[in-house]
């Protein structure tokens, strides 16, 4: 399709960008960890969501490409972020089907000098479910190289607490779909509650995304939840743009 070649050409010309949106200390106010954000805007076709373009590039074989040169950009702008905070990305279920990925992975922290052990790498129940036992030597390998894996948009998929015994997962970051609504449906309330109880227990880091709301950060901070991702903090912003947000609260 005429979409796909103007991605291809795209990701050539260096045109897809990483943009950061900070996931915040909720105890501190301050900044833990930036995720990487895929944006694309097209000459004509304008601002590109990733819900878009990601599908598309997983469709026609060039997700793992992609993502390559995209951790490669994210991790040469998060080498010069204080060492205290890590870079948290996402990696699209037939990744974890590919086993070449955590040699991949580690030759772009390599040339990027960027260090194992401030990457996250985010993924979904989704990509457990079809092939296990291959999805779990990647994440082990990954885990050994000092990477930390963290399951994304946590409740909303094929949800399995075995999964968080049965794989390395170490941070789970409740889906928005809780958050948003947690102050007015009580089973989301639950759930949200669920998860801070069985993670603290698990210890496994727990990250509330969708945070739009002052009274929902309070209530998820009093519910003992540390990490906060939400329009409330900030969207996701350019490169330099993070660099400013961490010069303004140094
Ligand atoms: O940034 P935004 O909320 O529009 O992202 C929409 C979806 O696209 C989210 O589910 C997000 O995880 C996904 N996404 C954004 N960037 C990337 C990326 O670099 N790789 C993958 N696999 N997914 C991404
Ligand atoms: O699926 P994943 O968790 O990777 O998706 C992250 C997406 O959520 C990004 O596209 C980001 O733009 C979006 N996002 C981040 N914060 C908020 C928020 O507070 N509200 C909403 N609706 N979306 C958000
Ligand atoms: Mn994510
Ligand atoms: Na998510």
């Amino acid at each position: 399709t005429l979409l796909e070649q103007r991605l291809r050409r795209a990701i050539e010309n260096e045109e897809v960008k990483v943009h950061y949106q900070p996931i915040l200390d909720m105890d501190t106010g301050r900044i833990a960890g930036f995720e990487g954000l895929a944006r694309w805007s097209d000459s004509d076709f304008g601002d590109v969501p990733p819900m878009q373009f990601i599908p598309i590039a997983e469709d026609c074989g060039i997700i793992s490409e992609l993502t390559r040169h995209l951790l490669a950009q994210a991790c040469s702008a998060a080498r010069s972020w204080p060492d205290e905070l890590y870079l948290s990305f996402n990696l699209s279920p037939v990744q974890l089907q590919d086993p070449a990925l955590p040699t991949q992975i580690q030759t772009i922290l390599d040339t990027a000098g960027y260090p194992a052990d401030r990457l996250v790498l985010e993924i979904t129940e989704t990509s457990l479910v079809k092939n296990p036992e291959s999805a779990k030597r990647i994440l082990n390998e990954l885990t050994k190289a000092g990477i930390t894996i963290a399951l994304d948009d946590f409740g909303a998929g094929h949800s399995s607490l075995s999964y968080l015994r049965d794989f390395p997962i170490k941070k789970v970051k409740i889906d928005k779909s809780f958050t948003e609504r947690m102050l007015t449906d009580k089973q989301c309330a639950a759930i949200v509650e669920a998860v801070l109880v069985l993670s603290r227990g698990l210890d496994i880091d727990a990250v509330a995304e969708g945070v739009e709301q002052g009274e929902v950060h309070d209530a998820l901070s009093s519910s003992g939840c540390h990490y906060g991702q939400g329009f409330l903090y900030a969207k996701a912003v350019s490169a330099e743009a993070a660099a400013e947000l961490l010069n303004d609260q140094a």
